[in-house]
């Protein structure tokens, strides 16, 4: 354990070939240079992320090469795979630039193809020298590039109806807690790379159950009884798990699009457990489905104009949904438009939605101490926005820097600055503290009131709980080892003082691999932190629980069904907002 003062690690600029890689292939390649300064590796690994490509046709499109079937197949695998996280299904544009044909034909074949092979400063992979792709596969895609987008089919009422199962109807389930366990102190954790999802007792440490879900599930939600979880798979693959029986089990399911990350359950005062939402990458859109059986009632598309241009964009995607204490709504962060849509299900027979102009590209976020405000990053425009959800309207949209990666964000009460909402960044080594208390602080509130540097760039998630007086940043994707298997951690009560380093992975002692440090979490008591031991498919990764007061080691969790944990959700912080 090493006592560091306030240390300016830099972001390396290295490598940036991670897109769709296996974690361990990623580890490797994050040790080689590049002359591509516009990237970072753990940006790239975290952006590129596998999208499951299902059946579509071919498009020929006037003007372009010629392309067998069997290349089409090809390019259109590798897009989905490698590309579609930053440019978008439909090419349009997101992260990376546009590739529509009217401007890919005006560039031509050669050009494509050195641009694939060599990559860009502005953030391209270059995948060709990298030896990620080979020379064919390099024509094919820069000849692909120049025919219209094939499009995946869209998914609406009857193809959710026909995905929709009920394994044990409402009636059937236990009235009471059937087993043994403090569920409010359960642990859901995701295994990535193993389509599951481990349930952990929070107080044994040992784990529940192991249970078959979408593939790659991103997050977990309680509902507000803390009596359900709900999981949504990278898929599009809601699971509803009911904790009072024994065991926990899957009481139902619904795939709800090809793609998504996101899933919330009604918490408003008389609307408790009552309606679920997911929201869906592809097709862009959100549903709204009972909260006690997954049955769908309502789609919503968010195709539309974009916030600022206000031109349309074809592929909205769905990101971080909250649901409001204030009124019976979700708060709807759509990507691609820059726009936050309050959806009040309190009619189901004539939704009401209030559309809220933030600033693209919206992500992850989460409440202020209060659960009156949604602070959201807009990742690309460096922005953090705030939505007030007693007044329905925006209340700020703050400058921060570079790629605000907040999850949820922590809620901390700083010395100086009063309550204040923390996020640090993937671009950069900043963490800012944004004032959240317009009444008690007024002079504060809405500004990014203290910038502390982390250890470098690459951090995803940082977590504090109210009854700790410490901040916990991870370094997740950060390429120098050391620092992305540590965890930094700050004392609220003296944030000058820096921070101290605790070697998380080396603790979890689990051999080869990259064992990234990923996502600090509390227990329901909020006396001991988790964090996962991310390692390869077939390496050994652990759940490493930290004593909050003393910042020792308290118990490594490892098992051979532990397969790539990443995020973990206790319930009763989950259920609560705390965070
Ligand atoms: Fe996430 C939250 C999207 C990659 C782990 N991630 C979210 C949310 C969104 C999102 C929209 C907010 C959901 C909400 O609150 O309703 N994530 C995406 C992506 O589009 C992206 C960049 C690429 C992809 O293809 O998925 C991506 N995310 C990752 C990872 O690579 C991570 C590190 C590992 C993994 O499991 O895939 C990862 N994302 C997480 C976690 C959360 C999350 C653990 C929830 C954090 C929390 O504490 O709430």
């Amino acid at each position: 354990m090493t006592k560091q003062s306030k240390h300016k690690g830099r972001f390396l600029t290295l490598a940036a070939v991670f897109a769709g890689l296996t974690l361990s292939g990623a580890a490797t390649l994050a040790q080689e240079k590049t002359d591509h300064p516009g990237v970072t590796p753990g940006e790239m690994a975290y952006k590129g992320a596998p999208v499951p490509a299902g059946e579509m046709k071919r498009v020929i499109s006037p003007g372009a090469p010629d392309m067998t079937q069997a290349e089409f197949d090809i390019a259109t695998k590798l897009y989905f795979e490698r590309c579609a996280g930053c440019h978008g299904v439909l090419r349009k544009g997101a992260t990376g630039k546009p590739l529509t044909p009217d401007i890919t034909q005006q560039r031509g074949t050669d050009f494509l193809k050195v641009l694939i092979n060599y990559g860009s400063p502005a953030g391209m992979p270059n995948w060709g020298t990298s030896g990620e792709f080979t020379e064919e596969q390099i024509d094919i895609m820069a000849r692909f590039l120049q025919h219209e987008p094939p499009t995946p089919p869209e998914w609406g009422m009857q193809e959710m109806k026909e995905t929709w199962q009920v394994y044990v109807p409402e009636d059937k389930r236990p009235k009471t807690k059937q087993n043994k366990y403090n569920i409010d102190n359960i642990f859901a954790v995701t295994l990535r790379d193993s389509g599951e999802v481990a349930l952990i007792d929070g107080d044994s440490k040992d784990i529940v159950a192991i249970l078959k879900t979408g593939y790659a599930v991103h997050i977990s939600r309680s509902s507000d009884s803390g009596r359900y979880i709900y999981t949504i798979g990278r898929d599009a693959k809601v699971d509803m798990i009911d904790l009072f029986m024994d065991p926990p089990q899957i009481v139902a399911t619904i795939k709800v699009g090809l793609e998504a990350r996101s899933v919330e359950t009604s918490k408003y005062k008389g609307y408790e457990d009552k309606v679920a939402i997911a929201g869906a990458y592809w097709p862009p859109q959100y549903v709204l489905m009972d909260g006690a059986t997954l049955e769908p009632t309502k789609i919503m598309s968010t195709r539309g104009m974009t916030v600022d241009t206000q031109e349309y964009h074809p592929e909205p995607r769905v990101a971080a949904i909250v649901a409001s204490h204030e009124y019976p709504e979700f708060i709807v962060n759509v990507k691609e438009t820059g726009k936050i849509l309050l959806v009040n299900y309190s009619d189901l027979d004539a939704i009401t939605v209030t559309t809220l102009e933030a600033a693209r590209y919206l992500h992850d976020g989460g409440w202020d101490s209060s659960h009156r405000y949604f602070l959201t990053a807009a990742n690309q425009s460096n922005i953090i926005a705030v939505v007030d959800s007693k007044e329905r309207e925006i209340e700020a949209l703050i400058p921060a820097e570079k790629i605000p990666h907040p999850g949820r964000g922590a809620n901390i009460k700083d010395p100086e600055f009063g309550p204040v909402w923390v996020t640090s960044g993937l671009g950069n080594e900043n963490i800012n503290f944004i004032g959240t208390d317009p009444e008690g602080h007024p002079d504060n509130a809405w500004k990014v009131v203290r910038v502390l540097p982390s250890q470098g760039g690459g951090s995803l998630f940082v977590k504090t709980h109210p009854k700790s007086s410490n901040l916990w940043v991870d370094n997740t994707l950060h390429p120098d080892a050391k620092v992305s298997q540590s965890i930094a951690v700050y004392d609220v009560n003296n944030l000058d003082a820096g921070y101290e380093v605790l070697p998380i992975a080396e603790w979890a002692d689990v051999g080869e691999g990259p064992a990234r440090v990923v996502q600090p979490e509390y227990n329901a008591a909020g006396d001991e932190v988790w964090f996962s031991v991310w390692n390869g498919k077939d390496q050994v990764s652990a759940i490493v629980v930290v004593d909050d007061k003393t910042r020792k080691l308290k118990e490594v969790i490892k098992d051979e069904r532990l397969i790539t944990p990443t995020g973990k959700f206790n319930v009763y912080n989950t259920r609560k907002d705390i965070y």
